[in-house]
């Protein structure tokens, strides 16, 4: 339910909040494209009365990584086979991948891609001739065979500025507006009191009124997103706010699912995308659609040296492939960067004038090369207005004319997702099928036990980024995924009928908790003048900073070029352990504050996963992305495994372990 935009200024917060209790069958903790996608698909198999909740900290409308709108979908499989698309995924994340999930999604993806087109999605077409449409002029639809515009071999370009809102709404309706709660930033979640590692709800707070709601349920998902500014940023002073990945991000699906003891996989993978500095534009449609090359600040293809091939042979684990994996293609980036060779440059003015050249080449004249070029400039400022609007300011604002001058890329700092270029993430079970590999041990060494993107904790589900080793589902993939989560629900719920949850803690005591850093706040407020330094407490804004600190120079942030080390991890261990005890003494004012306060919590401890585990696994699996200087390359003989972790919430110890990487997909050739 749509709660009122906050008047101006931040609301007050009080010691002693309302608490509203909730009891639902289903609970879908994030309102992003994955649990978009649950809440659309779960009507379609519930059965009467089941009683389903979504809970958004933002609004469903523009919420989550989608909010800006995008201008491609990255996933669509369309002509090609499922099996290519798994080798594409096992090739860019450099080989340690759970290929059932990645097959499994790539058997469910399309559907979702068509229903986005019949809510009202406008997707770029070819005519019969092969001429692009733009999305613009009518043609068949993808269900009934049309041709989409094809960037690259898996993406597909759209009109996509109100993308987000498109999916929100038939999600709305399929549950109907009183069944969701948005403004509602969910804590934590919470195990049944009696039956061991099993869900029973979650807790949380509103941001426009003060009041901690709490939620009793039988099965839950939780798809909050990534993890953003857990790095320093590149960007400064107000501009910190601009990131890559969607900012209010927080790491809560890692930190949530954790915290309940669901196993972790591959949370020492990242993403640092090379994106147009300062404005983060996106360069997938530079790269494909408009073919441009990158250029070093001497004026040099670099990644058409000859050197090239030696260079990235020595990170390649099977050898060598056609196509080069992301972190790779940075790693030659950063590599130009501390030769002293920057700053690289899209080379956009050679690409746009090499189309105009082939015109005139095969023969147009004059009047259609300026109608085409006139067309091609809109598509390129279009890419940026339809998903990163603060770029084409950017733009605009340098007097920046793309087909006269290059514009500069730059590898950003690093962010922690599963769904787009990157694969960390919570381990889930994989669906139950003849092919999917049957392992002996406990759950976090097995591919499959019942429930398909269960974790391993009983009846707590995850999709989109929170689905670990099994990146490049983007926002297609991760609405997909929410919707196998909605049937296997659906299903947890008729096998569990007799279950009858109930919480460890009452109502009261989980308010008092969520609400401490206001109590905190209102006791010491008086023992210094100025609100934010005072001897008793820290604000979030100031952890933030600190967090950011430590992550940057001791974990390999943009400080030392992706660097670090054994020893650098053990200090950084130490800092974030300290700070995970000093975030006990986070005060807040107001509800903003509030919210800051536990979305640093939950920031601070998925980095410590992250930590932990580029600790444990000793070589370098992703260089470009980030290094270990004491061991700097690719070691497939010891560590072609996952890497799971488990925290453990009654005995607060963490446990880091290899678990077999078993290849379903032929390995010859790679892709
Ligand atoms: O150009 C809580 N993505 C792209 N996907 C594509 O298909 N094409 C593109 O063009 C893409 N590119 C791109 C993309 C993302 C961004 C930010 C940019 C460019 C600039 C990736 C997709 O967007 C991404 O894969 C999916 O959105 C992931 O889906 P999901 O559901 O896992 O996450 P979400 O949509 O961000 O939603 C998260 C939700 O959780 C809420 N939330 N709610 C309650 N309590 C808490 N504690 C919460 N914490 C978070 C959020 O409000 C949100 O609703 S390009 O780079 O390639
Ligand atoms: P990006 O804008 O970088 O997030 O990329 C969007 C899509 O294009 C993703 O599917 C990327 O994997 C893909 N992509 C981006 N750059 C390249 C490239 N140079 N070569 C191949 N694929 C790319």
């Amino acid at each position: 339910m749509a709660l009122p935009n906050k008047p101006k200024g931040e609301l007050a917060a009080v010691i002693t909040p309302e608490i509203a209790e909730h009891e639902c069958d289903v609970l879908i903790v994030g309102g992003g494209m994955a649990a978009c996608g649950t809440a659309f698909e779960i009507s379609k198999w519930a059965p009467e009365g089941l009683k389903v909740i979504l809970v958004d900290k933002a609004s469903l409308e523009r919420s989550g990584a989608v909010a800006q709108g995008l201008s491609a979908i990255n996933t669509y499989i369309g002509e090609n086979a499922i099996e290519d698309y798994v080798k594409m995924v096992r090739n860019d994340l450099m080989g340690v991948v759970r290929e059932d999930l990645i097959y499994d999604l790539g058997r469910h993806v399309d559907e979702s891609v068509k229903l986005f087109e019949e809510w009202g999605l406008p997707i770029w077409k070819k005519d019969e001739h092969g001429h692009n449409l733009d999305g613009a002029k009518p043609a068949k639809t993808l269900r009934e065979g049309g041709t989409p515009v094809r960037t690259g071999k898996w993406q597909i370009m759209i009109n996509g500025e109100s993308y987000k809102c498109i999916v929100a709404e038939p999600a709305k309706k399929a549950l109907g507006e009183e069944n969701i709660h948005e403004r509602v930033f969910i804590v934590k979640m919470l195990l049944d009191k009696n039956k061991e590692n099993t869900i029973a709800g979650a807790v949380g707070f509103s941001t426009r009124e003060n009041k901690v709601h709490v939620y009793k349920c039988k099965t839950a998902m939780v798809a909050c997103g990534g993890a953003v500014n857990i790095f320093r940023p590149r960007s400064t002073g107000e501009g910190k706010g601009r990131a890559w990945y969607p900012v209010w991000n927080a790491g809560s699906t890692y930190t949530m699912c954790a915290q309940v003891g669901a196993t972790l996989t591959m949370m020492e993978n990242r993403f640092t995308p090379a994106r147009f500095k300062d404005g983060y534009g996106p360069v997938g449609a530079w790269f494909l659609l408009f073919k441009a090359k990158v250029q070093n600040g001497l004026g040099e293809f670099y990644a058409n040296s000859p050197d090239v091939k030696e260079e990235l042979g020595k990170y390649m684990p099977y050898g060598g492939s056609p196509v080069t994996p992301t972190c790779l293609r940075n790693h030659l980036m950063i590599n130009e960067l501390k030769a002293g060779r920057g700053p690289i440059y899209m080379a956009t003015e050679v690409a746009l004038n090499a189309f105009l050249d082939d015109m005139r080449a095969a023969g147009n004249d004059e009047k259609s090369v300026k109608k085409f070029w006139k067309h091609l400039e809109s598509e390129a400022w279009e890419d940026f207005l339809d998903m990163s609007v603060g770029q084409a300011g950017l733009w605009a604002g340098m007097n920046i004319e793309p087909e006269k001058v290059g514009s500069e890329i730059m590898p950003t700092e690093p962010y922690m997702l599963g769904s787009h270029s990157g694969c960390c993430g919570i381990w889930t079970s994989g669906p139950e099928e003849d092919w999917v590999p049957a392992i002996d041990g406990p759950r976090s060494h097995q591919y499959k036990w019942g429930y398909n993107r269960m974790t391993t904790v009983n009846g707590l589900f995850t999709a989109g980024d929170g689905v670990g080793a099994s990146g490049h589902k983007f926002s297609s993939g991760s609405h997909a995924e929410g919707r196998i989560c909605a049937k296997q629900m659906v299903k947890y719920c008729r096998d569990n009928a007799d279950f009858q949850p109930e919480l460890a803690q009452t109502a009261q005591e989980l308010a008092d908790e969520v609400y401490a850093p206001v109590k905190l706040y209102h006791e010491f407020k008086d023992a210094s003048t100025a609100a934010d330094v005072n001897p008793h407490y820290v604000k979030p804004a100031g952890l933030m900073m600190r967090l950011m600190k430590a992550t940057d120079e001791y974990g390999g942030g943009v400080a030392t070029y992706y660097m670090t080390s054994g020893k650098l991890l053990n200090i950084c261990l130490d800092l974030l352990q300290m700070m995970r005890e000093d975030a006990e003494k986070m005060a807040a004012g107001d509800l903003h504050e509030l919210l800051r306060a536990w979305e640093n919590y939950h920031r601070i401890w998925c980095v410590e996963t992250h930590i932990r585990h580029i600790e444990f696994r000793k070589e370098s699996r992703y260089p470009g992305f980030y290094y270990r200087s004491d061991f700097p390359s690719c070691d497939d003989e010891n560590w072609k495994v996952f890497v799971n972790s488990t925290f453990d919430p009654k005995t607060k110890e963490w446990k880091c372990e290899k678990v077999d990487c078993v290849n379903i997909v032929e390995t010859e050739p790679w892709i």
